[in-house]
């Protein structure tokens, strides 16, 4: 079974929690895509949601998949989001960012009951880092809060390479939010929310990629079945 279809199929699992009536987070990238897919088709079948998608490229996808559409300014919660990740571990810390939406997902999970994080098996990790860590962050006095990062990771016990992402045109990559992201190579985090608390600290940091305490379950598809982590 090829990777688009596990990622299809994680997300059908995560669409059996969806009832009538429920607000609902919709997640980015190519796992979350297939989730917008399939709950279009039931939307179109009469069943009643309204979602808040957390980027533009999310927004476009449910609006052509006829999914009516809300703002956390409307509402005043989600009842789940359901999303993608680049790294799961196992006490549900994520990596998120790699699509450049981790702003909007971050707000998005965090204004939810449950937050369902589908994907296939390649993404369940023991220790978080292999993946690059994004780090969202103003442009202005870059140098400066890469050098704050630089602390940050220093009394985390991490260290690592760090680049500002670039988009496929050779420009930098600019976020939803109109931020850049950095790019951090770090390998092995050993204590994901000390990092995370240390980043948060930063004032050029709008936001970071590490996911702590947000997710309820993982639902990861792979060649031996469908495992859901609680
Ligand atoms: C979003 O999409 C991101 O937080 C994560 O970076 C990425 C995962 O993408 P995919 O589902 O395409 O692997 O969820």
């Amino acid at each position: 079974m090829d990777m688009d279809q596990l990622k299809r199929q994680a997300a059908a699992r995560a669409l059996e929690e969806v009832r009538d009536g429920m607000q609902l987070g919709l997640g980015t990238g190519s796992t979350a895509k297939h989730f917008v897919e399939l709950l279009g088709e039931r939307v179109r079948a009469g069943l009643k949601v309204i979602g808040v998608p957390t980027s533009e490229a999310t927004r476009a996808d449910a609006t052509r998949c006829g999914v009516p559409l809300t703002t956390l300014d409307e509402i005043d919660h989600l009842d789940i989001t359901v999303d993608g990740a680049d790294e799961i571990d196992p006490e549900l810390n994520l990596i998120k960012g790699g699509g450049g939406a981790l702003l909007r997902e971050k707000i998005v999970a965090a204004a939810s009951d449950r937050m369902i994080v589908i994907a296939d098996e390649s993404k369940w990790v023991q220790t978080l880092g292999r993946f690059p860590l994004p780090v969202e962050v103003i442009p202005f006095g870059l140098g400066a809060t890469r050098r704050a990062i630089e602390k940050a990771f220093a009394q985390c016990g991490v260290s690592g390479q760090m680049a500002v992402r670039k988009a496929k045109d050779g420009h930098v990559f600019v976020t939803d939010g109109g931020h850049w992201i950095v790019d951090a190579q770090l390998e092995r985090i050993a204590d994901p929310p000390g990092l995370a608390g240390a980043l948060s600290t930063i004032p050029g940091v709008v936001e970071h990629g590490l996911f702590i305490g947000l997710a309820s379950s993982a639902v990861l598809a792979g060649g031996e079945g469908i495992r859901v982590i609680e």
